[in-house]
């Protein structure tokens, strides 16, 4: 089955895990603005069950949902438009996880590196939720029948795992109920690099502040990180085989096409032969212009968090609409009694 017999719908999540930095920005949330834009129907989550997978602060949970929903409305997701939710309101999220608890393999799941990644030599001590969590994003992907998740690269083998848990259940019970999802993963900046080693993805945990560009970040602070950032003592190239094992250099070209809506042939082409010491103040304002209105928004929005609460109140009803249907309808294929009117 292909996803074209299903009406087009998007999905995506983030996780409220405090830091909401450039990489989410570039590889995901701009983009999730690009889809809000084609006139699809969006969803966008906060996907707060995924961060109690590791150990969360209540009160941080709380501050850095509502904070993760300004960013994303001051990144330009209209709440009219598209529907923001966080996750643990709409319960069929975690009821459909549990059925695809049962269809996913152990094997799939063992296969998973971000677990790998993030349980690290300690995987004993994990949560069972850190090595079930694919199988609870494939439930946020299906349960909504979405046909195309805009993500970075980071996340590709998990929507992988979704293909596979909606073709198996599809075949299990003969029918074609769930839309085999089209991972989206494109532009400049599917995978932005630490500013402090080019090998390394940008990322919340990462204990080094200075690698990352926070979305909270002020002017200055955006300024002096990408002054610091470390690059090689080359000129840029003027053609992209010349970023060829230069993982900053290329970081720091990919950051810009991103950001300026380029792409790194056009960007090469304007500052091919500058040292980075000519390159690192235009990125420093072309980042300040186009990251600080989004912090200050997102700093104006904080103000009103009974307004970013009521938003997500109404999403999850609006959410409901679409998820609960499909969850009764995959508990009758499979066979559960369902309730009666009395
Ligand atoms: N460096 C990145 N470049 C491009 N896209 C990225 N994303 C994350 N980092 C980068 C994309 O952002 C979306 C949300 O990610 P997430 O917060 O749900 O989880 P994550 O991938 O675990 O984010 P981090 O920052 O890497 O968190 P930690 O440090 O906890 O592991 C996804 O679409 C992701 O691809």
């Amino acid at each position: 089955m292909s996803e074209t017999s299903f009406t087009p719908r998007v999905f995506s999540g983030i996780q409220p895990s405090g830091n909401l930095h450039l990489g989410n920005y570039l590889g995901a949330l701009k983009r999730f603005v690009d889809w809000q834009d084609r006139d699809v129907e969006s969803i966008f989550c906060m996907v707060d069950l995924h961060a109690i997978t590791v150990w969360q602060d209540p009160v941080d949970l709380k501050k850095s949902t509502r904070e993760l929903c300004a960013g994303f409305i001051a990144s330009g997701l209209d709440p009219e438009k598209s529907i923001l939710i966080n996750q643990s309101q709409v319960p069929e999220h975690a009821q459909l996880a549990w059925v695809f608890n049962c269809v996913a393999r152990m094997g799939w799941m063992q296969r998973m590196t971000q677990f790998k990644d993030k349980a690290g030599k300690n995987a004993q001590n994990a949560s069972l939720g850190l090595f079930a969590y694919p199988a609870l994003m494939a439930a946020d992907i299906l349960t909504y029948h979405a046909t195309h998740v805009p993500v970075g690269e980071d996340q590709k083998q998990h929507l992988e795992l979704t293909r596979d848990i909606a073709t198996k259940f599809n075949h299990d019970y003969g029918v074609e109920f769930f839309p085999v999802t089209e991972p989206v993963i494109e532009g400049a900046a599917t995978r932005v690099m630490s500013l402090r080693d080019g090998s390394k993805k940008m990322s919340k945990s990462d204990p080094s502040d200075a690698s990352r560009i926070n979305l909270t970040d002020d002017a200055d602070t955006i300024a002096k990180k990408i002054r610091k950032a470390k690059t090689d003592p080359e000129a840029l190239p003027s053609e992209a085989e010349g970023l060829e094992g230069r993982p900053e250099a290329r970081n720091l070209i990919n950051i810009y096409a991103a950001m300026n809506n380029q792409s790194v042939d056009e960007v090469l082409a304007d500052v091919g032969g500058k040292q980075f010491s000519e390159f690192k103040p235009m990125l420093a304002e072309l980042a300040v212009a186009k990251m600080s209105p989004i912090t200050t928004e997102m700093a104006r929005l904080m103000e009103h968090q009974d307004e970013i609460d009521k938003i997500l109140s109404r999403g999850s009803e609006r959410a409901r609409a679409i998820t609960a249907p499909i969850l009764r309808k995959t508990y009758e294929i499979m066979g559960m009694v369902p309730p009666v009117e009395m």
